[in-house]
């Protein structure tokens, strides 16, 4: 069976955890990474080498960065899901917007995530939260005007793993207590779209902690 290594609060463990519910899979999920620990013993550094979460084992296989993960479970375990479309053109573009989450978006994401939600008022960097909420602001503009020029979501009038990429960051940017948050028009419309499917109100739709 499937072994996901993460605790359930990570951003990055959630798109699995969702994927994994959108395609059916039956796996274990165990408890690592903050608090639970065990990311620091040479087994599972062998896995996963900065001791970070999520790691997905399948029998032989040791896989770590959460993207790399959606990709390897489509292409094992649901070759045919419309997710992570065959073609090269579309699955080029599902996998440009997968980068550009790892690159550009989850950098300001995670200044404004640690600084409002694991800091203590008194020792927070202000001016460096306010810096990336602005730069987070502009990013999701991007991603707002192409889901709304695509007919949805980021690569179509369908979800995609571009889309569950985001997701986990788009439901803290609303749920954070973010000091005068930008209204990033269209933003809500992407993140309504996502908020019916089972594996987001289930995995990403949780307390932000
Ligand atoms: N690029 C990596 C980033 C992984 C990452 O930063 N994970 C965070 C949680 S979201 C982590 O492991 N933090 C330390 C910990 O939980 O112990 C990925 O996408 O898998």
């Amino acid at each position: 069976m499937l072994k996901l290594w993460g605790r359930t609060t990570s951003s990055n463990v959630m798109k699995v955890l969702w994927l994994l519910e959108e395609l059916h899979l039956p796996y274990q999920r165990i408890d690592a990474g903050g608090a639970f620990g065990q990311t620091d013993t040479p087994d599972y550094r062998s896995m996963n080498p900065l001791g970070l979460v999520p790691s997905l084992e399948d029998g032989e296989i040791r896989l770590f960065e959460s993207n790399a993960i959606l990709r390897y479970l489509c292409n094992a375990h649901a070759p045919a899901t419309p997710l992570y479309p065959t073609a090269p053109a579309a699955r080029a573009q599902v996998e440009s917007w997968m980068d550009f989450q790892q690159t550009a978006q989850s950098r300001p994401a995670s200044t404004i995530f640690l600084g409002l939600i694991r800091t203590p008022p008194e020792q927070r960097d202000t001016a460096a939260i306010a810096a990336a909420v602005k730069e987070l602001a502009r990013i999701w503009s991007i991603c707002a005007n192409q889901a709304q020029g695509k007919g949805g979501f980021l690569c179509g009038p369908s979800l995609t793993l571009a889309d569950i990429t985001f997701a986990p960051h788009l439901h803290r940017w609303f749920h954070m207590p973010i000091e005068n948050r930008p209204d990033v028009p269209g933003l809500r419309e992407w993140y309504n779209r996502m908020a019916p499917q089972q594996g987001f109100r289930r995995h990403v739709a949780v307390k932000v902690e």
